[in-house]
């Protein structure tokens, strides 16, 4: 068994069994420039905190899987470049070797029910990147979510990805996406994108029945629940259809791939935009973690 060194507010809430809400650290490492990835990460923290649940940021250190950061760890991670990102096909050999490493959704989800973590709150989840049909660039984040028992609240996938595409595989997977209050999926920055969503849910409770529901019935796997970003941050898609459009032609131009086109991407649309997609970034993880601990609230209040 793989040992976990849980943050000592993560070992008091599993003790007394309350609720918990996993947070990954790629968002702080590759999604974010330095410091706004810490403050924001703290922020994020705190809110679940308010919110009567206990925050796990994971990341892997120096070869143990923490479950939970300490403020200095946090701080230290968001600082240290090069940092691996991680994923479902790189995490043992990090953890195995020593290495240091930031958690992606996939990852986090791994982590996350590895420690009995039921809820997950993100940014956005990886996706099909457009042109999929010639890269073959599906992020494993859709896997992991057919796979692996863990409520993800996101705000939809970027519009950097192909949102149609992503959502064929998410049925393929048998993954349910669940919009949050509305008819239509949010697209990460825009409250509403043009495809109805597959699901929708108007409560937390709904939420974590229906997380309990497919548990009962063996069905393996988490939700996707996409929460839409506040309407006072959002940003209209027809002011970033251009930036998006410049940011990829960009990658396409210098050869950027693999694992590298999602910050890529995540970093030119921040500089391209004067820094605005960053702040609409920051208010919608935020508005994610206040539904997630409600949901890891609703969770513990329905018992095992
Ligand atoms: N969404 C964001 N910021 C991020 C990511 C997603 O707003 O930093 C990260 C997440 O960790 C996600 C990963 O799991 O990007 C997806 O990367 P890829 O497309 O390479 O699978
Ligand atoms: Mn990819």
């Amino acid at each position: 068994m793989i040992s976990l060194r849980y943050a000592p507010e993560v070992e008091a809430a599993r003790a007394e069994g309350s609720p918990v809400v996993a947070l990954e650290s790629t968002i702080i490492t590759h999604g974010m420039p330095y410091p706004q990835n810490v403050e924001t990460a703290r922020k994020v923290e705190q809110t679940i905190r308010d919110q009567g649940a206990t925050p796990a940021t994971i990341a892997v250190i120096a070869g143990q899987l923490h479950i939970g950061l300490t403020s200095d760890e946090l701080d230290t991670l968001g600082q240290t470049k090069d940092v691996a990102k991680l994923s479902r096909a790189d995490m043992a050999a990090c953890i195995a070797t020593g290495g240091t490493g930031a958690t992606t959704v996939a990852a986090t989800m791994i982590a996350a029910r590895l420690a009995g973590i039921e809820v997950f709150a993100t940014g956005g989840i990886g996706g099909v990147h457009r042109g999929a049909e010639d890269s073959f660039d599906i992020s494993a984040d859709l896997q992991e979510l057919s796979q692996t028992a863990v409520t993800v609240v996101a705000a939809g996938a970027k519009a950097i990805l192909d949102l149609p595409k992503t959502l064929e595989v998410l049925e393929t997977l048998g993954v349910p996406v669940i919009a949050y209050g509305q008819d239509t999926l949010p697209a990460f920055w825009s409250r509403e994108s043009d495809l109805a969503a597959p699901l929708r849910m108007d409560d937390a409770a709904s939420i974590a029945k229906a997380h309990r529901m497919r548990a009962a019935m063996g069905l393996p796997g988490g939700q996707l629940v996409a929460n839409p970003i506040p309407a006072f941050a959002e940003i209209p898609a027809a002011t970033l259809a251009p930036i998006i459009a410049q940011a990829l032609q960009e990658a396409a131009e210098q050869g950027i791939d693999g694992k590298s086109v999602t910050p890529f991407l995540l970093g030119r649309i921040f500089e391209l935009t004067n820094g605005a997609s960053l702040e609409a970034n920051i208010a919608l993880v935020l508005n994610n973690a206040r539904l997630a601990a409600e949901i890891a609230r609703n969770l513990t209040q329905i018992g095992a």
